[in-house]
């Protein structure tokens, strides 16, 4: 196996995008299959050293984003909602930090880069490489893939640990392409854990 494709607990941080109930079946904005991602990315919460940060959407009731607020989604993690907490089915306890973000009723956050905290964590634990998997594809794991991608670091999408809305069909596959295009490399998860 290519070394690249080894998690190196020092250089390396796993980052989860918006795992929350919402956007997983039975939730307000739900994505198809959205609760897939979670057996694979608990598989990378079980990673011992590895530092593992987690974005949640956490919007306030009358977000920008919202319908009524004239926005394109239905209300969706609303601040201390039950919607709003992190999947049950994810690994929480093993995650070191959570990150919220969209938190403006003004303004809406895609990428968790748009939150001070997550580069301050990343530079702290001179992090130089990214395992990104999570929730939506085309939404907040575009925006946060390319935003780590343009602020330096090597970005690695876990193919199998995302989904997405597809609002248009074919969304999903052209943010795809246009991750590719920016560096960043989609990588199966039995390829990365094959000897873990
Ligand atoms: C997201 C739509 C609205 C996401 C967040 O996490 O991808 N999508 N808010
Ligand atoms: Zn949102």
């Amino acid at each position: 196996m290519e070394d690249k494709y080894h998690i190196n607990v020092k250089t390396d941080a796993l980052l989860l995008v918006d795992v929350q109930r919402d956007f997983c079946p039975g939730g307000a904005l739900p994505v198809l299959e959205g609760d897939e991602v979670i057996p694979v990315l608990n598989k990378f919460l079980s990673i011992d050293g590895l530092l593992k940060i987690a974005t949640r959407d956490w919007h306030p009731p009358s977000h920008c984003s919202f319908k009524a607020q004239g926005g394109q989604w239905p209300p969706h993690c609303v601040q201390n909602t039950p919607g709003a907490e992190l999947h049950p089915d994810l690994k929480r306890e093993a995650i070191d930090k959570v990150i919220s973000k969209g938190t403006d009723p003004d303004r809406d956050a895609y990428s968790g880069f748009e939150v001070p905290e997550l580069s301050e964590a990343l530079r702290e634990h001179k992090i130089r490489r990214l395992w990104i998997g999570g929730l939506a594809t085309e939404y907040c794991v575009r925006a946060t893939a390319l935003d780590a991608r343009n602020a330096g670091y090597e970005v690695f999408v876990i193919a199998d640990a995302v989904r997405g809305i597809d609002v248009e069909p074919g969304d999903c596959e052209k943010a795809k392409q246009e991750m590719a295009e920016a560096g960043i490399e989609f990588v199966q998860s039995a390829d990365i854990l094959k000897d873990t």
